[in-house]
C-alpha cells in the first residue's frame, strides 16, 4: 500500500464518509486515544501498512534496523515519559528479536509494550508450517508482566487498555500484545468501532502508605546515628523530583544515587555520598531505599561491602513482595514513591533534627578526600588516551551542558563513566540498568532525543556500540541530535589479549586500530577521530553545538582497561591453574 492510500484510507475512518472501520484503524485509534504517539519497530509482513496507516495517522513512526534496538528504545522510552513504550515487530523472529528488550523492561521496572503482528492461529495450533509460525503468545508470558491476544476487531480497544493498565499499574514493566494477521482486515461499523475503545482512566494510581507504616519508618529513622539514602531509578521513574529533594534537604542524611537515579539530586550536591560509597555502606546504621532494590547491584544488603556495623532498613517500594526479599526491611514503606516521599514529609512536621555532624563530616571528608585523589587523573591529555583523560573531557562537557542526555554503556567506559561525569538534572543518565545487558546504547539514544527533544551523549565501549551499531543510519535517517562517542581500546575489556595456541585474534579483541567514525560518514553523519582529550572535548561540543549526527572514534590505549570493570569479582575462579 502506498502512503496515498494509508491517507485515503486514513480520512475514511476518521470522517466518517464510510461507516466502516477495520482493525488497523481500531489500533491507531486505541494507541492515540491514550496518548501515545510514538512507535519504535521494523517493518514487515504483517504490519507494514499498520505503520505506514499510523504514520500517516500522526504517530511518530521510528524504523529501526533490528527489533531489539526499538525495543531498547520503547523500553527507555517508557521510563522516562511514564506511558508504556512500544516496540512493533513483525511475527517469530521479529517477535524473538523484540523479546530480550521486553524482558529487560520487565526486569527493570519500565513500561512497555511489544506488539508483534503473528501468523494464522489455525495453521500455528496445528503445527502446519505457517509462514514464521510460532505460539508468540506461550512464550512471550514467561518474560513479561501479562500477555493477551486479540482476535476480533471489537476486542480491540479493551486489548490495548488491558496492555496499557498492566505495563503502568503497580510495578511497572513488560507487556506483550500479539495481534494475528487476520486481525488488522476484520471489518466493523465504525460508530461500535468508536464506541469499542477505552480510554484508560488512571492508569497508575497512586498508592498510599499505611499511616502506620509511615510513623514506624519515622521512628526507625530518629533512632538513627549514621543514616543513609539510597536513591534508585523507581526513584527517577517517579517523577516527584521536587519532593524528593526536599525531603532528603529537610532529613540532611546523605544520599547515595543508583547510577540512573544519578542526577535526581545534582552530584555535586553537598549531600551527596557518591564518592565515599564504599564508607556509607561499610558504616551506616540506617539505609533508607527508595525506589532502589536491595539485588547483586548492592550486594544484596549483606557481606563485605556492607561491613559489621549493624543496620536498619527501610524500603520505599511499589511492591509488597520486594520487602524481605534479601534481609530483614525494619520498615516497609509500600507505596508509589511520590505518595511515600509527600507522606514522610508531612509526618516529619517543621521541626526535624539532621543527622549527627562526626556522621555526615565523616562522608564529607571521605567525599572530598576521593575526589581529589581522582582530579589530577582525569586532567591528563595523554595521547593515545586513557579511560580517565577521555572521561576528564567529557566531564567537563557535561557540566558546561547539564540538559544533555548521557547514554552509556560497557565494562571499563561504563563503570568509570558512571563514577566520573557528574549529572545534575533527574532522568539524564540512562544506561545497562538491571541487567548490565551490552546494546542498549542506539536504541536509548534514539528514544531519548525523540522522547525529549534534549541532546544526546552516547558515551560507548567499542563492544558494547557493536551490538546496536547498525542504528547509526537510523540515527542519520531521522536527522537526530546524537553524538556517540566511542572509546575504542581494540576489544572487550582490553586490546592486548593474545591467543597462546594458534592464528586466530584472542577472543575478547577486535580489529586493531579501527576506524568506527568511518561508519557514521557512510550515512552522511560527521565522523572523527580524535586521539587526545582535547581534541575529544572539542570535537563533542561541536557536535552538541550543531545538534548534527556525529560519531567520535576516541582511541584508548589498548592496555587501559581491566577485566569486566569493576566487577571483575564476578568471574567465576578457574580452580585447575594450569601447571
Ligand atoms: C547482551 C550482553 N552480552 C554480553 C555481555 C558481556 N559483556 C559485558 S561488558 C562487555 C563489553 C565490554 O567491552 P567494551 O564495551 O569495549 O568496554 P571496555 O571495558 O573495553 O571499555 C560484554 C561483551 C553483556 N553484558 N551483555
Ligand atoms: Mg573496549
Amino acid at each position: 500500500m502506498t502512503q496515498a492510500t494509508a491517507r485515503k484510507l486514513e480520512t475514511t475512518a476518521t470522517s466518517g464518509t464510510e461507516n466502516l472501520t477495520d482493525g488497523f484503524h481500531l489500533v491507531i485509534d486505541a494507541l492515540k486515544l491514550n496518548g501515545i504517539n510514538t512507535i519504535y519497530g521494523v517493518p514487515g509482513i504483517p504490519i507494514t501498512d499498520l505503520g505506514r496507516m499510523a504514520q500517516a495517522a500522526g504517530i511518530r513512526v521510528l524504523s529501526f534496523r533490528h527489533e531489539q534496538n526499538a525495543g531498547y528504545a520503547a523500553a527507555i522510552a517508557g521510563f522516562l515519559t511514564k506511558k508504556p513504550g512500544i516496540c512493533l515487530t513483525v511475527s517469530a523472529p521479529g517477535f524473538l528479536n523484540g523479546l530480550t528488550a521486553l524482558a529487560h523492561a520487565t526486569t527493570n521496572c519500565f513500561p512497555m509494550i511489544l506488539v508483534s503482528g503473528s501468523s494464522e492461529r489455525e495453521i500455528v495450533d496445528l503445527q502446519q508450517g505457517d509462514y514464521e509460525e510460532m505460539d508468540q503468545l506461550a512464550i512471550a508470558k514467561l518474560l513479561c508482566k501479562a500477555a493477551f491476544r486479540i482476535l476480533h476487531a471489537q476486542d480491540i480497544g479493551i486489548g490495548f487498555a488491558r496492555a496499557i493498565r498492566a505495563a503502568l499499574s503497580g510495578r511497572p514493566g513488560g507487556v506483550y500484545l500479539d495481534l494475528p494477521a487476520k486481525l488488522f482486515g476484520q471489518v466493523m461499523d465504525a460508530d461500535a468501532g468508536r464506541k469499542s475503545l477505552v480510554k484508560v482512566i488512571d492508569a497508575a494510581p497512586a498508592q498510599i502508605p499505611a499511616p502506620a507504616a509511615v510513623q514506624r519508618a519515622l521512628d526507625v529513622l530518629k533512632a538513627a546515628k549514621r543514616p543513609l539514602i539510597i536513591l534508585g531509578k523507581g526513584a527517577a521513574y517517579a517523577q516527584a523530583d521536587d519532593a524528593i529533594r526536599a525531603f532528603v534537604e529537610k532529613s540532611g542524611i546523605p544520599f547515595l544515587p543508583m547510577s540512573m537515579a544519578k542526577g535526581l539530586l545534582p552530584d555535586t550536591h553537598p549531600q551527596c555520598a557518591g564518592a565515599a560509597r564504599s564508607l556509607v555502606l561499610k558504616d551506616a546504621d540506617f539505609v533508607l531505599m527508595i525506589g532502589a532494590r536491595l539485588n547483586w547491584l548492592l550486594s544484596h544488603g549483606k557481606g563485605k561491602t556492607w561491613g559489621d556495623a549493624p543496620k536498619k532498613f527501610v524500603q520505599i517500594d511499589i511492591e509488597p513482595r520486594e520487602m524481605d526479599s534479601n534481609v530483614e526491611i525494619a520498615a516497609p514503606l509500600v507505596g508509589d514513591v511520590g505518595s511515600c516521599i509527600a507522606a514522610l514529609l508531612a509526618a516529619m512536621g517543621g521541626q526535624w533534627n539532621t543527622p549527627p555532624a562526626d556522621w555526615t563530616n565523616a562522608v564529607k571528608a571521605k567525599r572530598d578526600e576521593n575526589v581529589a585523589k581522582m582530579a589530577p587523573r582525569l586532567m591528563n591529555n595523554n595521547s593515545p588516551m586513557d579511560f580517565h583523560g577521555a572521561l576528564g573531557a567529557l566531564k567537563t562537557v557535561i557540566k558546561e551542558r547539564p540538559e544533555v542526555i548521557l547514554v552509556n554503556e560497557g565494562a571499563n567506559t561504563l563503570d568509570l563513566a558512571r563514577g566520573v561525569i557528574d549529572i545534575y538534572k533527574p532522568r539524564q543518565r540512562l544506561d545497562v540498568g538491571t541487567w548490565g545487558v551490552m546494546g542498549i546504547g542506539m536504541g536509548s539514544a534514539i528514544a531519548a532525543a525523540v522522547e525529549t527533544g534534549k541532546p544526546v551523549l552516547a558515551v560507548e565501549g567499542d563492544s558494547a556500540f557493536g551490538f546496536s551499531g547498525m542504528e547509526v543510519e537510523t540515527i542519520c535517517r531521522y536527522k537526530l541530535p546524537v553524538c556517540v562517542v566511542i572509546f575504542n581500546n581494540d576489544g572487550i575489556y582490553r586490546g592486548i589479549d593474545v591467543n597462546p595456541a594458534g592464528p586466530d585474534p584472542a577472543t575478547t579483541v577486535f580489529v586493531k586500530g579501527a576506524r568506527y567514525d568511518k561508519m557514521m560518514e557512510a550515512f552522511g553523519g560527521i565522523g572523527v577521530n580524535a586521539t587526545t582529550p582535547d581534541e575529544l572535548k572539542r570535537a563533542v561540543n561541536a557536535a552538541l553545538d550543531s545538534g548534527r549526527p556525529t560519531l567520535i572514534n576516541a582511541a584508548i590505549d589498548p592496555a587501559a582497561g581491566s577485566e569486566s570493570g569493576r566487577i571483575g569479582n564476578l568471574n567465576p575462579q578457574n580452580a585447575l591453574k594450569k601447571k
